[in-house]
């Protein structure tokens, strides 16, 4: 069934990036993402996720990225990231454990990283955080990747 619907886009708007979705997340001056779940179609070959850093504090005081990983490496990574330090966003340069990431953003700014679903495999539980040291506790939420999530969970918009 994927195929004949992804067919049937492509005849309609054969110029459209059927398979390309976007997700907006926004985080505070209070420490916290005002989202606690990112959900994803399962038709989303590729997604483009911006964060968008909505205080007024600089990055040095309150600075804050979006970093995905599975739920089970978040801790690890987190610690990695802290010793890692501000001049490499908090990521432990070379960590594969990062499956996608933001840089360091302060208030106002915004920052978008694109990356492929197809690392993503069913069944495993991933999680997005923010990896500046002692934000973890509270900067972090569910990403959900397959077609049959709750409809409580908000949805991605198309691009
Ligand atoms: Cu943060």
């Amino acid at each position: 069934m994927k195929s004949i619907y992804s067919a049937a886009l492509l005849l309609v708007a054969p110029a459209a990036m059927a398979d390309m979705c976007r997700l907006d997340v926004s985080a505070t001056d209070l420490m916290r993402f005002e989202q606690q779940t990112l959900q994803l179609e399962e038709r989303c070959s590729e997604v483009e996720v911006t964060l968008h850093h909505t205080g007024r504090l600089p990055a040095n005081a309150m600075g804050h990225n979006w970093v995905l990983s599975k739920t089970a490496d978040v801790a690890s990574v987190a610690n990695a990231g802290s010793t890692a330090g501000r001049a490499n966003n908090y990521q432990m340069p070379g960590d594969r454990r990062i499956l996608a990431a933001t840089k360091i953003i302060g208030g106002g700014e915004s920052s978008t990283v694109r990356f492929s679903t197809a690392q993503l495999e069913p069944g495993t539980s991933y999680s997005y955080f923010c990896s500046a040291p002692g934000h973890l506790s509270l900067m972090k939420g569910r990403f959900v990747y397959n077609s049959t999530a709750s409809s409580a969970v908000a949805k991605n918009l198309p691009k």
